[in-house]
């Protein structure tokens, strides 16, 4: 089997890059400078017509949206590790928390940083679009704090979903979203970073 994996360290593909590391699987891993528009060279967009990372190659076929990442990694190689769900309602959990990281949570997450946090040029950020997306930000936090009162992890015992999401909640760290109101998000925080996936991926990057 062949895994080649693009990424950029501080980015989407670090979501990748922790599944890649709870599901222990060995790939080929290539690291492209973004600051040197290394997505946008020829050979990255036949691959990637996006120009982005998390890539993933799999026997010759190209992977990109770490939604589907995520899913398809799972799913081929989760279930047997006991990391996934098989098909079936809490394989529908687990897609239903991925997916909405990455539409839901991270349009809000967009308008709120494009707008404020100077992703965008001055002229095109609008100050009330950013607070409106930074509410809708919380709105979702709180939604996923909420689905955490009950359980240790989403779907009970932990699974990629997790590792996704957790994932993102770095991000939000790093960006110093405030995480104080999210009293059950923090304690599920804290038990995703006691992993050993996540100890050795940071020792990596240390
Ligand atoms: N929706 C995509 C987002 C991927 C993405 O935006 N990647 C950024 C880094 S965080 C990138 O590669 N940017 C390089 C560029 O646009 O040139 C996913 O979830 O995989």
């Amino acid at each position: 089997m062949s895994l080649i994996f693009y990424y950029a360290p501080m980015s989407t593909a670090s979501v990748t890059s922790l599944v890649l590391e709870e599901l222990e699987l060995k790939c080929e891993k290539i690291r492209v400078d973004l600051k040197k528009n290394e997505t946008r060279t020829p050979e990255h967009l036949k691959l990637n017509p996006n120009g982005k990372v998390p890539l993933l190659v799999h026997d010759g076929t190209p992977l990109w949206e770490s939604a589907a990442i995520t899913m398809y990694l799972g799913e081929l190689f989760g279930v047997e590790k006991g990391l996934y769900p098989a098909p079936g309602p809490k394989r529908g959990e687990a897609m239903k928390w991925i997916v909405w990281a990455n539409v839901t949570l991270v349009e809000a997450v967009v308008r709120w940083a494009a707008n404020t946090q100077g992703w965008w040029p001055e002229e095109q950020r609008n100050a009330k679009a950013g607070e409106a997306g930074k509410a809708d930000m919380h709105g979702c936090l709180k939604i996923l704090d909420s689905a955490l009162a009950d359980r240790a992890f989403l779907l009970h015992e932990y699974s990629l979903a997790d590792t996704h999401l957790h994932s993102f909640m770095d991000w939000l760290r790093h960006m110093n979203v405030d995480f104080a109101p999210y009293e059950n998000l923090n304690r599920w925080g804290e038990k995703c970073s006691s992993r050993p996936a996540y100890t050795r991926l940071m020792a990596q990057q240390g």
